[in-house]
């Protein structure tokens, strides 16, 4: 299995996604020059959009298509830098034979610095005026309020956004720190079939893809077999090179993600970024069989969900971690208070209540120190232990290490498993340790197809093609040999500790020199 982080898209003889020359056929995308506003590139659907070919239309200003005074205001807006106002703004663009088609115009400059115009139907009947995106923020907000918990909110999340949307299905999706993500909730029509609880490997949206998400914020596939359209020219003529389109709402698909949709049974799909601390946190999917547009209002009040109403997520789970936190805290200093009054710091650290396991909810712990183990809960022999620390003499030179799967580095403690899978060890001095072990716990991780053949690489002619799986049908997979992850406030817990088992044992140590003089 090659690693799809490590291949460069160009190499396949395919460019990187932001600088693709081609748009969604749907609507029509044109690169301007300002300030007079010439057409430098069209895609080649003007022709079945407004009778003129792309060919024509380069080298004229934007007059020459719509009306001249909705042009003049553009130019204004444009030369105060202020494309709020404009976007998005309802054209009417005379078709050959003297009918009129509306269109949303939106405007946006690239990252490489040209002027952007996307000219997508409006669909006038079926836009979201701001009543209807004032309801779906109001009934949002109310049932947000009343979720107690992140599962509840995510749910009435997902919900809310097929009210509004339609869509056959909408779901949550949530990164995982190894970059892989999984399902956290779903709405979607009773006869499909449920993606909740299912995880998705990492290659399935690759680092580019991600990358993008950061800066465009929703994305958009009306229809995925619909067939692209190029620009016309392909390389910008003053550039001669690709504009960058990631800012854009047309740019087409990369074909492997379009197979993709297709091999899942998805006719279109909307995709809005869920960020946190300016990463990337989630996604909200939302899949439809059959084609579906979904203009420019409505995408904005979904984006509006996105970005103002997952702030609240992110409270929650810190709110969660900061319970957490409180409450380890408390441990932290009973057990410092036990330290300094117990005439040995180990029996303050194992002979009262709390005890080491609550600092970082350890089912075993154990303490060495001047050659000798003093132990509490479940953990391995002392032989065993006398090992291990030998090992971790060799490996660790930090103040802190921790592992949820010992036995992949340390094979030994495979025989120990069941009450050391997992390991955080704070190294006092040379051979002094303080050790939390945690038992391993089997679990089963559904997988939406096997992860092992989440893709293939195929040859076309002369040329190496990357191919989605084929099935996306659970793929069970056992984890064994894994505790529960330690958690970031346990880590720092257990950190904190270390200072003041040093700091106390620095002080035995004067006092037992003084005593000693
Ligand atoms: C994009 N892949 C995506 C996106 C999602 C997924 C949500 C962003 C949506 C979008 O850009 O339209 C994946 N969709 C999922 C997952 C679920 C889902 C996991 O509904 C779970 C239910 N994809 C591959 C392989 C490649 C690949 C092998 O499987 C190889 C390069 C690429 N995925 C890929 C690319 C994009 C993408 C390039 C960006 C598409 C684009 O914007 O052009």
């Amino acid at each position: 299995n090659l690693d799809i982080q490590d291949l460069n898209l160009t190499r396949l003889k395919q460019p990187s996604i932001h600088l693709l020359t081609q748009v969604q056929p749907h609507g029509v995308l044109l690169v301007l020059q300002e300030p007079d506003l010439t057409v430098l590139q069209a895609s080649q659907n003007t022709a079945t959009a407004f009778g003129i070919s792309a060919a024509q239309i380069i080298t004229q200003t934007l007059d020459s298509i719509l009306d001249s005074y909705q042009v003049d205001r553009f130019r204004e807006a444009l030369a105060a830098d202020n494309l709020e106002i404009i976007n998005p703004t309802k054209v009417w663009v005379r078709h050959k034979n003297d009918d009129y088609r509306v269109f949303d115009a939106i405007f946006h400059r690239s990252a490489d610095g040209f002027l952007v115009l996307e000219l997508e139907p409006a669909l006038t009947h079926e836009s979201i005026p701001f009543l209807s995106f004032y309801h779906l923020a109001r009934a949002s907000i109310n049932q947000l309020e009343a979720t107690s918990n992140l599962q509840d909110f995510c749910q009435v999340i997902v919900q809310e956004v097929r009210n509004v949307t339609g869509f056959d299905r909408v779901m949550l999706y949530k990164f995982d720190d190894d970059g892989h993500g999984e399902v956290l909730a779903e709405d979607k029509l009773d006869e499909m079939e449920s993606y909740l609880g299912l995880h998705y490997p990492e290659s399935d949206i690759p680092q580019p893809a991600r990358k993008m998400f950061l800066s465009n914020w929703i994305r958009v596939i009306p229809d995925a077999k619909a067939e692209a359209v190029p620009l016309y020219p392909a390389q910008n003529p003053i550039t001669q090179q690709p504009v960058d389109l990631t800012l854009s709402i047309l740019r087409s698909a990369y074909p492997c993600h379009l197979e993709y949709l297709h091999n899942m049974g998805v006719g279109s799909s909307l995709t809005i970024s869920l960020m946190k601390d300016q990463q990337l946190w989630g996604l909200i999917a939302c899949h439809h069989r059959t084609p579906k547009y979904i203009p420019y209002e409505l995408r904005k009040a979904c984006e509006f969900l996105g970005r103002v109403i997952f702030a609240e997520i992110s409270t929650r789970e810190e709110e969660a971690d900061h319970n957490y936190r409180l409450k380890l805290a408390n441990v932290q200093s009973a057990l410092i208070e036990q330290m300094s009054e117990d005439e040995n710091f180990i029996d303050g650290l194992v002979q009262h209540e709390p005890n080491l396991l609550d600092l970082a909810n350890a089912k075993g712990a154990a303490i060495c120190f001047g050659g000798r183990w003093t132990t509490l809960g479940q953990t391995p022999s002392e032989e065993e232990l006398n090992y291990l620390a030998q090992w971790l003499g060799k490996t660790v030179d930090s103040e802190i290490f921790y592992t949820d799967s010992l036995p992949l580095i340390y094979s030994d403690a495979e025989r120990f498993k069941d009450v050391a899978s997992g390991l955080l060890a704070i190294p006092i001095s040379k051979r002094s340790y303080v050790l939390w072990f945690r038992p391993e716990v089997i679990q089963t991780v559904n997988w939406g197809g096997d992860p092992h053949h989440a893709y293939e690489l195929k040859e076309s002619g002369n040329d190496l093609r990357l191919c989605p799986r084929k099935s996306f049908e659970l793929w069970k997979e056992t984890v064994r040999l894994k505790s529960l992850p330690w958690k970031p406030v346990e880590i720092k817990a257990t950190l904190e500790l270390r200072k003041a088992i040093v700091n106390i044992v620095l002080r035995q140590a004067e006092e037992l020199a003084i005593l000693a003089q």
